[in-house]
């Protein structure tokens, strides 16, 4: 098989890729390891940046993103019993967040690439990379019980953190930085109405919990959990108490609770690959990239690395011109790095750990009190959670 652009992944990131691709003229495959059910199964990110919306528009999928996702202007600090509203358009001179799932956004992917013929193989196995040095690499896999070689001019590695598009990359190419939290987020989706018409983050002293939502009638709530936490080991009733206990009473005695459909644990940590390219491979997303969830940046960041990536290729393949290419590490890792800074300000913000001391305690408290009491810091708040200028 033969395609411009081998796209490893088919994730958001991948997906994306593929469609804007598709629509500059530009060939892919895309070769996912998972089925098609079990990706469009999963329940990750809830908020989309505005530059995410105006992406997926440019998609061909922002139909459905603008008739059911909820447009937010503020977002919630829950902080000494109350819940305090950032007014996020108004201190960004108009911008504001979407909550739409991101397992809709996949499922909206999937939809568009097979109207639009895309090629999209799932249930790949084996995915190897060939020759990323010279002009002709070439990806081998295996599909439906038969071996493929796909020959293109470049490979897009979309394949996530664990995928196998950076493994390729020899450490002496790489730098990676890594940082890991005690804790992680125990998240579970209930078929109840949301008890704010905000995302609420509050910060208690027994631990970080998260308020938010899929539609009206679908909510999303997460509470910080030691490392080390399984699934079993909280029961609904467990999760409902101790999130009870630790957000604003108008909202503890408001909720409605109900059973879980979806609870999962998520580990925070922060991890990035400094190079995203390697001769004719680009990393984009996870594979590149991973933030703690706080600033509901993971699944956003995916897609302003598919905007440089996708600038890129289409230069290369419309004006013959490799410097987009030369400079997509480089670009992306700018934005990557002002994002992750963001989000490992907002976990420490609202997180306690286990390792947090009486001092750090208080000074986390003069944090938060300082930031509800300044316009200057609300706006820097604000503006990194509508998302940072491409
Ligand atoms: P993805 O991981 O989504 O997609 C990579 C794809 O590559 C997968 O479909 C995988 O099956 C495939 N793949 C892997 N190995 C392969 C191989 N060998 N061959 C072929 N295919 C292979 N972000 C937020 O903003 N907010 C959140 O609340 C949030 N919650 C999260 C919860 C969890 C449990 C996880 C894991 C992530 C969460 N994220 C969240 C981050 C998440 O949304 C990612 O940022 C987003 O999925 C990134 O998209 P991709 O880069 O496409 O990676
Ligand atoms: C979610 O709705 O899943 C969500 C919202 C905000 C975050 C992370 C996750 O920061």
């Amino acid at each position: 098989m033969k395609t411009d652009v081998a796209i490893i992944g088919g994730g958001p990131a991948g997906m994306l890729l593929s469609q804007i691709l598709d629509l500059n003229g530009i060939s892919s495959i895309v070769l996912e390891r998972q089925t098609k059910e079990y990706v469009l199964g999963r329940i990750r990110a809830g908020v989309l940046e505005q530059g995410t919306v105006e992406m997926m528009s440019k998609a061909g999928i922002g139909d459905r993103i603008e008739k059911e996702g909820f447009i937010h202007e503020s977002i919630g600090i829950g902080f000494d019993d109350a819940v305090h509203s950032i007014d996020v358009v108004g201190l960004t001179n108009g911008s504001v967040v979407t909550v739409y799932g991101q397992t809709e956004l996949t499922k909206d992917l999937y939809q568009i690439r097979e109207e639009t013929k895309g090629v999209v193989l799932t249930g790949v196995e084996d995915v190897q990379l060939y020759q990323l040095t010279t002009d002709e690499p070439y990806v081998t896999c295996r599909h439906a019980g038969e071996n493929l070689r796909i020959d293109c001019d470049f490979i897009a590695g979309c394949d996530g953190f664990h995928g196998p598009s950076r493994q390729a990359i020899p450490v002496s190419h790489l730098n990676e930085y890594h940082l890991s939290y005690p804790y992680g987020w125990l998240g579970v989706l209930s078929e109840t109405p949301p008890v704010c018409d905000e995302v609420v983050y509050s910060n208690h002293e027994r631990g970080f919990a998260l308020c938010s939502m899929r539609n009206k009638e679908l909510s999303r709530y997460y509470i910080q959990v030691p490392s080390g936490d399984r699934v079993s080991d909280w029961s609904d009733d467990d999760f409902w108490k101790e999130f009870k206990q630790r957000v604003p009473n108008v909202i503890a005695s408001t909720i409605v609770t109900g059973p879980s459909i979806e609870k999962s644990i998520a580990p925070l940590r922060a991890f990035v690959a400094d190079n995203l390219n390697y001769g004719r491979l680009f990393l984009a997303g996870d594979a590149g990239h991973i933030v703690p969830p706080t600033g509901a940046k993971g699944l956003n960041l995916a897609v302003s690395d598919v905007y440089y990536l996708s600038e890129a290729f289409k230069s290369f393949y419309k004006q013959g011109s490799e410097k987009d290419l030369s400079n997509y590490s480089s670009t992306a890792l700018r934005r990557i790095w002002k994002t992750v800074r963001f989000s490992l300000m907002c976990t420490k913000m609202l997180h306690l750990s286990p390792q947090s001391t009486p001092f750090e305690k208080e000074v986390q408290k003069a944090e938060i009190r300082y930031l509800l009491s300044s316009k200057a810091a609300m706006t820097t708040l604000a503006e990194n959670y509508v998302g940072l200028p491409y």
